[in-house]
């Protein structure tokens, strides 16, 4: 489907003429487009309404906690807290809903460098300190009254059972192929329930969670190096922040791409995962307790395990998620975080020992 994005982009306030006009294909969910103005840069997204049900929601989440972060950064007076985004609005709301039926939505660029793989440690305690930082800024916001745009997104157990359902319903004929996977996943079935039960029992409060916090959704500071903003705000939502930790490490402290096939180079780097953590502890202060710290090595090894299980039910079921590149692309990304998984089982005690001294 091509669009006209100019039209398009036309129904926000840009301010001035539109010169040029770049898709961006990085990411597996929205469609995202640069759109240049004469004086300005913005981004134009459509909202993949096969995932988020409820667009308006989503818009909702994302423009409560982006006023509370700016009010927070702004009686704060320190510019080291850098910003966050800046969405445009059409007419009274912060989206342009189309003939068609899709939403769109507009925010200011945000320059600087959002690094695609994890290039240093420095880099590393950086982008844990800007997501610590991001919870930091949120700690006083109410979750409650976020919508949970993508119900039960991180909960582990459902996740299984759809996992299960997928596996008994076979629909493209994938089952026979991946029989050595399910059973990986299948063995693993006890740790779905870690972080579901710790929030039913009350030990890891609900707080805000950005629930993708991949290196690349932090826009670091050009000359200094410093994080400056967090982006991909979709996801949004009340959860725990042992998700974000979990799915940092998942995919910060990876060797390899998310869909590296040769699976000797994946593995995951433990010098990563300590200078994320200290700069996550850093950058949350006080606003962490010791029960969620204690869970940082399970709520890696758990996010990594969800994603992976995600990527095979989505194979299996046909693809019909995640935006793939090749036939077998979700296959290769599952047996990817699986094999990732795999390797924090053995280093589940240094990860221990690495939080002990971090506390
Ligand atoms: C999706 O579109 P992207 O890359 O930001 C997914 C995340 C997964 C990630 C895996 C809403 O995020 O949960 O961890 O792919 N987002 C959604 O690469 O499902
Ligand atoms: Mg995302």
């Amino acid at each position: 489907m091509s669009y006209n994005v100019e039209k398009l982009a036309a129904n926000f306030a840009l301010g001035s003429k539109i010169v040029a006009i770049t898709e961006c294909n990085i990411g597996h969910i929205n469609g995202t487009y640069f759109v240049d103005t004469e004086n300005n840069r913005f981004v134009l997204q459509k909202i993949n309404q096969n995932v988020f049900k409820r667009p308006e929601q989503v818009m909702a989440n994302i423009v409560a906690v982006t006023k509370h972060i700016k009010k927070k950064i702004k009686a704060e007076k320190d510019e080291g807290n850098g910003c966050t985004l800046d969405f445009l609005r059409s007419g009274r709301n912060y989206y342009f809903y189309d003939e068609d039926g899709e939403y769109w939505r507009c925010y200011t660029f945000v320059d600087g460098k959002c690094h695609q793989a994890c290039e240093s440690t420095e880099i590393m305690t950086e982008v844990g300190r800007t997501f610590g930082n991001f919870q930091r800024l949120l700690a006083d916001f109410d979750a409650s009254a976020l919508y949970e745009t993508i119900k039960d997104f991180h909960n582990t157990v459902k996740r299984f059972e759809a996992f299960e359902r997928t596996v008994e319903a076979d629909p493209v004929g994938r089952v026979a192929n991946v029989a050595a996977e399910i059973e990986f996943v299948r063995a693993r079935r006890d740790i779905c329930n870690l972080i579901v039960d710790g929030i039913k029992e009350g030990k890891y409060p609900i707080r805000v969670t950005h629930n993708d916090t991949k290196l690349n959704n932090v826009v670091m500071d050009k000359e200094t190096g410093k994080g400056r903003c967090v982006l991909d705000l979709d996801t949004v939502m009340p959860g725990s922040l042992l998700y974000d930790f979990g799915d940092a490490i998942r995919f910060c402290a990876s060797s390899a791409p998310e869909d590296e096939t040769d699976l000797s180079k994946v593995y995951v780097k433990t010098e990563i995962f300590e200078a994320y953590a200290k700069g996550f502890i850093e950058g949350i202060g006080t606003n962490i307790s010791e029960a969620e710290l204690d869970a940082f090595p399970d709520a890696a090894k758990i996010i990594t395990f969800e994603t992976g299980m995600r990527f095979l039910t989505d194979y299996i079921d046909g693809d019909n998620y995640f935006r793939t590149g090749y036939p077998e692309h979700n296959l290769d990304r599952a047996r990817n975080q699986l094999k990732l998984v795999a390797d924090m089982e053995t280093k589940e005690a240094e990860f221990k020992r690495i939080i002990e001294n971090l506390k």
